[in-house]
């Protein structure tokens, strides 16, 4: 059997996400820090921070045209949106900065991906959506929900990411952008 055949197919793991900017980074990063380092666990590098939209998972490389494509069809509005909560989320064992008002923009968003992936094929789990940043992950005991100073994020864009495991966690890497207007 040649090497090809055995590797198979070379794959991407891929998302969809709300990407921050270096500022925005900082100031999660300031929101936090106090709460995470409270909380224990594997904490998530800054330069890892996202809002997941719609997890799409592992995609041949041939496929992932179909993914860029899907998302240069998506049209949708900026928008504002306020994280403010940290939670424990049990099952996944991770701490979160989330918010309690999703604005009906970011569902129309999500919706729109995930409608527009459907279209070009691509099969989807069910997946609740409820925005957040993964602060921490092995989270060693759930904590009480509890208000967080709020983050105000004006969106303008979403991107698309993937995933690769690395000695440390996961690296994550822009693949593409795509602004909302
Ligand atoms: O943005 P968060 O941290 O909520 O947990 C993974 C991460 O979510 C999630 O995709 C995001 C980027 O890696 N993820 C990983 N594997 C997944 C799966 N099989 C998954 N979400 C759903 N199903």
């Amino acid at each position: 059997m040649s090497e090809s055949i055995e590797a198979g197919p070379a794959q991407h793991r891929l998302f969809f996400a709300l990407w921050p900017d270096d500022a925005l980074r900082q100031q999660i990063e300031r929101n936090t820090c106090q709460a995470i380092k409270e909380a224990g666990g594997r904490r998530i590098p800054a330069g890892n921070f996202h809002v997941t939209l719609v997890f799409i998972g592992e995609v041949p490389e041939q496929q992932v045209a179909g993914v860029i494509a899907a998302a240069c069809e998506v049209r949708a509005q900026p928008f504002a949106l306020t994280l403010d909560m940290l939670e424990s989320w049990t099952g996944a064992d991770v701490l979160v900065y989330s918010g309690e008002q999703a604005p009906p923009a970011l569902g129309a968003l999500v919706d729109r991906l995930r409608i527009s992936l459907l279209r070009h094929q691509f099969k989807l789990q069910r997946q609740t959506f409820k925005p957040h940043i993964t602060l921490v992950r092995r989270l060693p005991r759930r904590l009480p929900k509890r208000p967080l100073a709020a983050l105000q994020w004006p969106v303008s864009d979403f991107a698309l990411v993937e995933s690769r495991g690395g000695p440390d966690g996961s690296i994550y890497t822009v693949i593409g952008r795509w602004p909302l207007a």
